[in-house]
């Protein structure tokens, strides 16, 4: 167990900052929520895209009496963002908006998504809350290793940690070693970046030469990309922070749609500012508490371009259970995969997550993988590359040998079906600095799905 895991945790249980807006109670927060929604249906009927829905439901504004009638209002879907590229969504004059950001789609067209003025204080208040809820502090020194860009992750919370008052280093992606120097020599404490960038990062400082006893490091707020507890108790014990999930997405505002705090049992939702929905993606009704559905989310109090009941696509669980540290939000589970990265593997849907989680339930794999899935005659078949640790590699064939089995029967017990594993050298796949690709799917470029 990593030296700082639980007092950590204790210092911040102990010392909790909490705003008013996230121990509401859920009566006052209900009201406040339904008041948001009525004056954002309200504004948005000046998007054309919500107001032919609107007509062509036949619902009108003052019909949404309750939180429920969000089921009479349309769905939006990245498909509609991108027929209406690139600002069609835009519920503000040009003049109002004070910054853009875009997705970062792999595949089509990117979009785009716009701020006024408020929008970013909102942004920059929703970025601090779950930093301070995670332990930040005026007095701390903090690295964003997200890529400074479209990209929202290191803009957001590059504003929420200095409204904190912490120092920020803008790091920005790449060049490890010198991350890794910027952290020493300015002694940061505190990581921001996705889980396969500190998943590089804990390789590289562990390689060098650096004495990880005296490593300033204590806590990181990771996110962007879908990620298993094993590869955070994997982070935890390389670079011996404490780390903590947060969640978001462009098209909503960024990071900030909802984070952990210090007991780590989900993420909580900013639900002050969204209405959360989690809805089965075929039925689109609402999956029973606890049952994993499809996230949908609607923008309460954005200005420049609200979405109405905008389907993520990301799966998760959700809970109204309480939470210890006393804020009264729901929460989501990790996501357990996007329904659009689902891979159906001989008529099995199986999640790339699965697939790390039961790779790194084997002692001596390194948390960087690649699934490769082909359909070369009737069949698909499935290669999982597996990178070894350096100390675990062996010329000896047995070993490997028995190593791949395990990993084998671990990937069958977790995702029901038989894959083919490769173990591959200590270094040799891809890493990244961003968001990882653990996915080559050779039946989408044969046209085959
Ligand atoms: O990734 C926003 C963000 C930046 C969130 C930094 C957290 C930290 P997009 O580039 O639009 O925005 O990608 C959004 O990334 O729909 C999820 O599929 C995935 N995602 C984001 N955070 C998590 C997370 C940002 N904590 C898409 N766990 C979302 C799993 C995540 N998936």
């Amino acid at each position: 167990m990593n030296p700082f895991d639980d007092s950590h945790a204790q210092a911040v249980i102990d010392n909790a900052i909490l705003s008013d807006q996230e121990t509401l109670p859920r009566t006052d927060l209900e009201a406040l929520q339904l008041h948001r929604l009525r004056e954002v249906v309200a504004r948005i009927q000046n998007v054309p895209f919500y107001r032919d829905a609107f007509r062509q439901s036949g619902v009108t504004p003052d019909q949404i009496k309750s939180l429920d009638d969000i089921r009479r209002l349309p769905f939006t879907t990245k498909a509609n963002l991108r027929e209406h590229y690139p600002l069609g969504f835009l519920a503000v004059p040009r003049d109002q908006v004070v910054r853009y950001h875009g997705s970062t789609g792999t595949t089509g067209r990117p979009t785009f998504v716009a701020y006024t003025r408020n929008d970013l204080n909102v942004w920059t208040e929703l970025c601090s809350r779950f930093l301070v809820a995670g332990g930040l502090r005026p007095e701390h020194t903090a690295q964003v290793s997200f890529g400074y860009g479209m990209f929202t992750g290191a803009f957001g919370l590059h504003q929420g940690l200095e409204n904190v008052g912490a120092a920020v280093v803008p790091a920005s992606a790449g060049n490890t070693p010198r991350q890794l120097l910027l952290m020493q020599d300015l002694q940061v404490q505190v990581l921001i970046c996705t889980p396969s960038y500190a998943c590089n990062l804990a390789e590289v400082a562990n390689a060098g030469d650096i004495d990880m006893d005296r490593f300033p490091l204590r806590f990181a707020h990771l996110g962007g990309e879908p990620w298993t507890e094993d590869m955070r108790r994997h982070i935890e014990r390389d670079l011996r922070i404490f780390a903590f999930n947060n969640y978001g997405l462009s098209e909503i505002i960024g990071p900030g749609v909802s984070g952990e705090c210090a007991y780590r049992v989900g993420m909580h939702f900013q639900e002050d500012h969204f209405l959360i929905e989690c809805l089965d993606s075929n039925s689109l009704e609402p999956v029973p508490e606890g049952e994993p559905g499809e996230l949908v989310i609607t923008c309460l109090s954005k200005e420049a371009m609200p979405l109405l009941r905008y389907r993520t696509r990301d799966i998760a669980t959700v809970t109204s259970a309480p939470c210890p540290c006393g804020r009264t939000t729901h929460r989501m589970s990790r996501v357990i995969g996007r329904s659009d990265d689902m891979l159906i593997i001989k008529g099995v849907n199986v999640f790339p997550s699965q697939v790390e989680e039961a790779l790194l339930r084997v002692e001596g794999t390194a948390p960087h993988y690649l699934i490769e899935v082909d359909r070369p005659h009737i069949m698909d078949e499935v290669i999982v590359h597996v990178e070894i640790r350096p100390e675990d590699f062996s010329s000896e064939m047995r070993q490997m040998q028995r190593l791949r089995d395990r990993i084998d029967r671990e990937i069958q017990s977790v995702t029901g079906i038989r894959m083919e594993v490769k173990l591959v050298e200590p270094q040799t796949l891809e890493r990244f600095g961003g968001k990882a690709k653990r996915v080559i799917d050779r039946r989408r470029e044969k046209g085959l799905i």
